[in-house]
């Protein structure tokens, strides 16, 4: 059977097409009738089938430790949380959810924590992503509204991406791009970024700023338009107002272009090619994302680039316009319940006039229950502080791994570990976060959750629920339901449906809409769907509303703002650097981010081992400079340090890294490796207006670390429950393969070790085969129990790995043949050498292929998608495969950087 849906991952909200036989899905691929793709998938969508399946989920609820049954469950939510409401206050409790949740289940959290219960706190880790984005277009256009659609991007003569790296976290709207750049040869792209990502592939002109410094670099180009004559002085004067205030602001520096480029570290010229292509194109798209966002000025970054774009009426225009990029899958249907600390609900303020009224008659709360809020709650990192202080005594996290994400995470577990009631929603068994949980509730997963999510285009798609939810998984919002219900507000929360759910939504959207109460969002189109036709609905952008029953691409077409004079906002801006500063103990600016084949906490696509294999450790990327002043090679051990805690992982040597700053992933967690969660090494700063945290900016120290020996141990599943080695290494990390996992391990000690004994005393199959060699100190060894390969033991650096992926498919033989068994050991003469780390993963075609091809004659994208067929499915890794080429074109990795090539 086929089903429609939406792909839960990043904020391009692709339909995915899916064939199930309602217990399984076999196969999905991209829907050409969706709008946001049109058929297309990233590498990450096209493997959501391989990250199902039942193991490892959360099945059961759990009350202290014990496996209990739903009614024993929320017996003990609703109790527990109605002791804590009498004995310490209504604002005791709080939510802290998540851009992953549907909106229905948003829209359940808003109304039962705000409502009924009578609390503001409830945040959510949007705060640590769109937080400054929404505080930007707020002050400017006074909404929170992106006005451009995707088609604005392939429309443009110019985009500039800003602090976005497109190529790998939003791949197939960077594949749209793409491909509107080789249909219109005059399209320019630029990429501000402190690191050469695989975005710049398109790149016409690099700017590879000083972290920090965007603010000052789009405070020049208005400065620099004013100057030459570029402003638009027409649109200036007849739909916003503060030119002059944010004008006078940027000229507090010294605008000229020397200064400015200084102060970013850019070369001067490339800074005035950028300036002079923004000022002489009407079709600009400026796209940013975390780069900008994840500040302590993210706010004032934000408006810094949307003043150049109200200056130049470089909005509602086709191909025209600022446009913050989301990051996650339903991050927008959360800003449009209005489940941010600061809101209320449905773009609906506390202080937005008549707001708190309106709602409460809404909701028709005033009977039963506490008043509505008076007043915003805390935000995110303000909400673990009033935690740790004991002010907030319940905490129900849903959908998000604040142990990991939040900055200075150290202190945000030990928050956690004293607050007396946690109650964490979950789908996966085995994550950070559960640790700290008194009360864990499994929550069903995509493929069987069923609601609607919001795109980065304001484009609203059904998620449909497909499979049951395995064991007794449940939605969000029916578990919400419940609880609600036990506590009396039954009435107001009678929904059997998602359906209702929207409708409730959509309606409160239109209510009183309209004068004083006007708000721009407004899907009053959409209330009133029954079951068949809530099921049926296409995608559609908002406004869906009476006089725009087809939904909106593109906003402010007519120059009206959503300010009470109608005139959007030109906001000063007075450049800040991090505020996390670098000293002598801590040197280098630390920045964080994503890869390509990873989600987050990996608690999915973690479970994917070809989603692993491009990135299979905890890495550090260095500049070469530094990592020779801090005697460390490419792919040693190195350990990053600040007073908050510690980050160990594998050196990656690169070109693409300023000298003083290094790079690692967001992604690794506990139970992926023993120290690499960079969340431990930041300070939270906050932007003083969005409360977003400045997760880019950290300040650290980098030392090589101290290991005397380095092992790779295969081994089967079940063998690994307990681990124990993980406990004595001082590094190790956990990689899942098809049919094992593979363990790296180093540890320090100085003496040879036995290392036979040493498996025998963690493993309960003791050594079939060894080849040892005390001299070097390397080891190879196998465990082999009645003919099945249960353990492989190698002990020297990961660069003598032979090739894996004939190992692995050895665990899944039930007897090894001879001839295997010979091979065990030596592994390379196999005649198949680790191929590497993988490049392409839809086709699994690792680097090492990919260089001998390139040798060969293979020396574009096209040979070798032929003779290997890399690149040929989702594209992510076209850039990954041009630079190999031009690798080894020119064996000087010192050439990465974009020239500008000027077409002009
Ligand atoms: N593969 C994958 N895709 C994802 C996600 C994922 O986990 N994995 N997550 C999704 C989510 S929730 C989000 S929010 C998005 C995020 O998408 P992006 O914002 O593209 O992701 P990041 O890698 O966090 O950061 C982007 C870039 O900001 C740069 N940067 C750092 N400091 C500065 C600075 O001071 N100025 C500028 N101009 N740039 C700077 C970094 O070098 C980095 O390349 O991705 C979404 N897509
Ligand atoms: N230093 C630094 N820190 C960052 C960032 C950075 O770039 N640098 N990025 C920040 C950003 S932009 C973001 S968005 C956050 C992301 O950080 P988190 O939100 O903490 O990360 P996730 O792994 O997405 O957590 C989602 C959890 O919810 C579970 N889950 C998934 N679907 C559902 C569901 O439907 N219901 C329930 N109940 N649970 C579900 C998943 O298994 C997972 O455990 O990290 C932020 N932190
Ligand atoms: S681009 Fe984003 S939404 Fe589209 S398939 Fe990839 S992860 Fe999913
Ligand atoms: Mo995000």
């Amino acid at each position: 059977m086929q089903a429609s849906t939406t792909c839960p991952y990043c904020g391009v909200g692709c339909g995915v097409t899916v064939d199930h036989d309602g217990n399984t899905i076999q196969h999905v691929e991209g829907d050409r009738d969706h709008p946001a793709n049109f058929g297309r998938l990233c590498v990450k969508g096209s493997a959501l089938h391989e990250t199902l399946g039942h193991h490892g989920r959360l099945t059961r609820p759990r009350v202290d430790g014990v496996d209990v049954d739903w009614g024993t469950a929320l017996d003990a939510v609703a109790e527990r949380l109605a002791a804590v409401r009498a004995t310490h206050g209504d604002e005791s409790v709080a939510a802290y959810l998540s851009g992953q949740l549907l909106t229905e289940d948003y829209y359940v959290a808003n109304k039962l924590f705000k409502g009924f219960f009578g609390t503001p706190h409830l945040d959510t880790n949007s705060r640590l992503c769109m937080a400054s984005a929404v505080a930007g277009y707020k002050r400017a256009f006074g909404a929170d509204a992106v006005p451009c659609s995707y088609e604005d991007l392939e429309d443009a003569e110019l985009v500039v991406l800003v602090g976005s790296n497109l190529a790998w976290n939003h791949p197939v709207l960077y594949q749209r791009l793409r491909t509107a750049k080789t249909r219109n040869p005059l399209m320019r792209v630029v990429v501000i970024d402190p690191r050469v990502t695989d975005t710049c592939e398109i790149a016409d002109l690099y700017l590879g700023l000083k972290p920090g410094s965007d603010a000052r670099l789009f405070n020049g180009l208005l400065a620099w338009m004013a100057d030459k004559k570029r402003l638009d002085h027409v649109y200036l004067d007849a739909h916003t107002q503060g030119l002059e205030g944010a004008l006078a602001a940027a000229r507090e520096d010294d605008t000229s272009i020397e200064a400015i480029a200084a102060d970013c570290d850019v070369d001067p010229e490339r800074l005035q090619t950028f300036y002079y292509w923004f000022a002489s194109q009407l079709h600009v798209v400026t796209l940013y994302s975390q780069g900008v966002n994840q500040s302590s000025s993210g706010t004032d970054k934000s408006n810094a680039i949307i003043n150049c774009h109200l200056a130049g009426g470089k909005i509602g225009l086709p191909g025209a316009g600022p446009f913050s990029i989301t990051g996650q899958p339903n991050a927008m249907g959360g800003r449009e319940v209005g489940g941010l600390a600061n809101q209320l609900a449905a773009h609906m303020d506390y202080h937005t006039p008549g707001a708190i009224d309106r709602v409460t008659r809404f909701w028709s709360t005033d009977s039963l229950t506490p008043d509505l809020p008076q007043g915003p709650g805390y935000k995110a990192v303000e909400l673990f502080e009033a935690i740790e202080r004991g002010e907030i005594q319940a905490l129900w996290i849903m959908a998000t791994n604040p142990a990991v994400s939040l900055p200075d995470a150290n202190r945000v577990r030990r928050a956690l570990e004293k607050c007396p009631l946690v109650i964490v929603s979950e789908c996966m068994a085995d994550t950070d976060l559960l640790e700290y949980a008194d009360i864990v509730l499994p929550a069903s997963s995509w493929s069987e959750k069923n609601g609607t999510v919001t795109n980065s285009e304001r484009r609203i798609s059904r998620q449909r629920g497909i499979l049951p939810p395995p064991g007794e998984a449940r939605h969000d919002w029916w578990i919400m339901v419940e609880v609600a219900k036990r506590l009396g507000f039954g009435e107001a929360f009678a929904y059997a449906h998602p359906c209702q759910i929207f409708d409730e939504h959509a309606r409160l959207s239109g209510f009183e809409n309209e004068g004083e109460g006007f708000r721009l969002f407004d899907i009053s189109g959409l209330a009133g769907l029954d079951r068949t036709a809530y099921d049926a609905l296409s995608p559609i952008q908002w406004p869906v509303n009476a006089s725009a029953p087809q939904g909106t691409a593109r906003l402010f077409e007519d120059g009206r703002f959503a300010t009470p004079d109608g005139r959007a906002k030109l906001i000063p801006v007075r450049p800040q650097g991090p505020a996390q500063t670098l000293s002598e103990a801590r040197p280098l600016r630390l920045n964080t981010g994503r890869v390509r084949d990873q989600w987050h906490t990996m608690t999915r696509t973690g479970r994917a081992p070809r989603l692993m294999n491009h990135r299979a450790e905890p890495f550090i990327e260095v500049h070469p400079d530094d990592a020779s002043s801090h005697g460390i090679g490419d792919q040693q051990l190195a350990c990053l340090t600040s007073p908050n805690g510690e980050y160990r992982g594998r050196v990656r040597v690169s070109n693409s890294q300023r000298r003083g700053e290094v790079f690692v992933p967001m992604h690794w967690t506990d139970r992926f490796s023993g120290n690499a969660r960079m969340g431990s090494l930041l300070e939270a700063h906050l932007d003083p207006v969005s409360g977003q945290p400045e997760s880019k900016h950290g300040a650290v120290s980098l030392a090589p670390l101290d290991t005397d020996w380095e092992a790779t141990l295969l081994v089967a599943g079940d063998l690994a429950s307990d681990a124990t080695w993980r406990e004595e290494a001082v590094y190790w990390a956990r990689i899942p393969l098809a049919n094992c996992q593979r363990w790296q391990l180093a540890g320090g000690e100085n003496e040879a070790r036995d290392w036979l004994a040493w498996v025998q005393q963690r493993l309960p199959v003791a050594p079939t085969l060894w080849c040892d060699d005390p001299a070097s100190g390397r080891l190879r060894a196998a465990g082999i129990d009645n003919g099945r390969l249960r353990w492989w033991l190698m002990v020297a650096p990961p660069a003598e790995l032979p090739g894996l992926a004939w190992l692995d498919e050895r665990f899944a033989e039930a007897q090894l043949g001879k001839d295997a068994r010979r091979r065990l050991l030596a592994g390379c003469e196999a005649g198949e050498a680790d191929s590497g780390p993988l490049v392409c993963s839809c086709h699994q075609v690792g680097q090492k292929a990919i260089v001998e091809a390139i040798r060969g004659g293979d020396t574009s994208v096209e040979a070798l998608g032929a003779r290997l067929a890399c690149g040929t499915q989702c594209g992510s890794c076209i850039p990954e495969l041009k630079s190999l080429i031009e690798e080894e074109r020119s064996h000087a990795r010192s050439e990465q950087k974009p020239e500008v090539v000027d077409v002009a």
